[in-house]
């Protein structure tokens, strides 16, 4: 079957959603889940899927999903493709939304075909994959995976204090269809590699075989505040200075793990937060990754040993709150195969390999054969303004994505 793909208007597309939410002060979009910005580009999605003449459905995490009927007409399972379209603060314009919008291009192709495909055809764009805002990342996919019951989702508090499911109410996502009900025969994401290997070996395709596990934790130090004139070093119980000192100790766990163990402080606050007073409390987090389930497990054992000895040394009490804890996923060995096949069916270069970053396909996996298609990050940069791939990268990923469905199809 000979379909076309419309590579124009995917990048059209690809462009007119990045303007949702700009930020012409810090560069980049934000549309952070569940904000009315967020809703806008929700909106620009469902309308794209409503002039393809998809069957849309939001489910009560609000995943949007858009389906293509199947030219039988009987209800089997469809071939899912899928990704996120909420965005971290200043954000690229291709994260997720590339997946997402791919995912409607393959289907246009059909559609431009005049053909219907042999099994329903899903395009599904899944709340809060960031969890910037809610904890967990990933979120409306777990759910959807059976991983975090819809309810405890729905009553999740923001970093904002607000309650997840009065702002999805808010902006009218609180869809009806129970989490799960769609449950895909396969599901395939094509994300952009948001890492430097693709482009640094020179390679056009990433066949993702699997992603590294990522645990996420929230760290409380409380100590005493005191002047910073008059205070002797041996008198200190510097919240700040422990907290400091942990993310130092957690870089050289990194370092120590001969560069397979990742350690991330993204956020770090101090109270009172004033310069000349030493800090009562700190709060920060720590993201850790690896792909293997024992060195993570390592790496957060030692990270709680070095904190527990800072806190005894300076005289001061810690907490950890577990955020976030996936294990390092798998995906399915015959997708792989076939993303391999259509790469070089295509002639275009390409290697197997991990995934740092975690993924909406994480999730589906649970429940579904799942695989990933990354292309080639510019300089490996992602979450940041700055994020870029060539157009003839992104056609060439959403190519091999239109050759894979076709042929699972056939
Ligand atoms: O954190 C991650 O890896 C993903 O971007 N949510
Ligand atoms: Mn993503
Ligand atoms: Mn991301």
């Amino acid at each position: 079957m000979n379909l076309q793909l419309n590579g124009a208007l995917l990048l059209e597309q690809i462009r007119i959603l990045g303007e949702l939410g700009a930020d012409p002060r810090h560069g980049g979009r934000t549309r952070i889940a569940l904000t009315d910005a967020e809703k806008a580009g929700r909106d620009q999605v469902v309308a794209w899927m409503n002039e393809l003449g998809l069957t849309v459905r939001i489910d009560r995490i609000g995943n949007i999903f858009g389906t293509l009927p199947s030219s039988s007409g009987e209800q089997r399972a469809p071939l899912m493709m899928g990704s996120h379209i909420d965005t971290v603060t200043n954000a690229g314009a291709l994260d997720g939304c590339y997946g997402v919008l791919a995912g409607l291009a393959v289907v246009r192709a059909w559609r431009d075909a005049g053909v219907l495909p042999s099994r329903p055809i899903t395009v599904a764009a899944f709340t809060n994959e960031e969890g910037v805002r809610y904890q967990p990342d990933m979120m409306g996919s777990l759910v959807y995976a059976g991983g975090l019951a819809v309810d405890a989702a729905l009553d999740t508090l923001g970093t904002d204090g607000t309650r997840l499911g009065d702002e999805l109410a808010r902006i009218g996502y609180a869809g009806d269809l129970e989490p799960g009900a769609i449950v895909p025969h396969e599901y395939l994401e094509l994300h952009i590699e948001q890492g430097p290997v693709l482009e640094a070996e020179g390679l056009q395709i990433g066949v993702v075989e699997n992603l590294q596990g990522i645990s996420w934790q929230q760290v409380t130090v409380s100590g005493s505040a005191n002047h910073a004139g008059t205070t002797p070093t041996r008198l200190r119980h510097d919240a700040g200075f422990v907290a400091c000192a942990a993310v130092a100790e957690a870089r050289a766990i990194a370092r120590d793990s001969a560069g397979t163990t990742l350690a991330t402080t993204g956020c770090i606050a101090f109270e009172p937060n004033v310069i000349n007073v030493i800090p009562r409390r700190a709060t920060f987090t720590v993201d850790l990754r690896d792909p293997d389930e024992s060195r993570l497990c390592q790496a957060e054992q030692r990270f709680a040993e070095v904190l527990d000895r800072l806190a005894q040394d300076e005289g001061v009490s810690v907490s950890r709150e577990q955020l976030v804890r996936f294990e390092p996923v798998v995906f399915d060995a015959g997708l792989a195969d076939a993303i391999e096949a259509s790469a070089r069916r295509l002639d275009l270069s390409h290697r197997r390999m991990t995934s740092g970053a975690g993924h909406d396909a994480q999730m589906i996996a649970r429940i579904a054969p799942a695989a990933m298609i990354f292309v080639p990050s510019r300089g490996g940069i992602s979450h940041n303004p700055r994020e870029h791939t060539d157009d003839a990268a992104l056609i060439e990923g959403a190519e091999v994505l239109l050759d894979v469905v076709v042929r699972r199809l056939s």
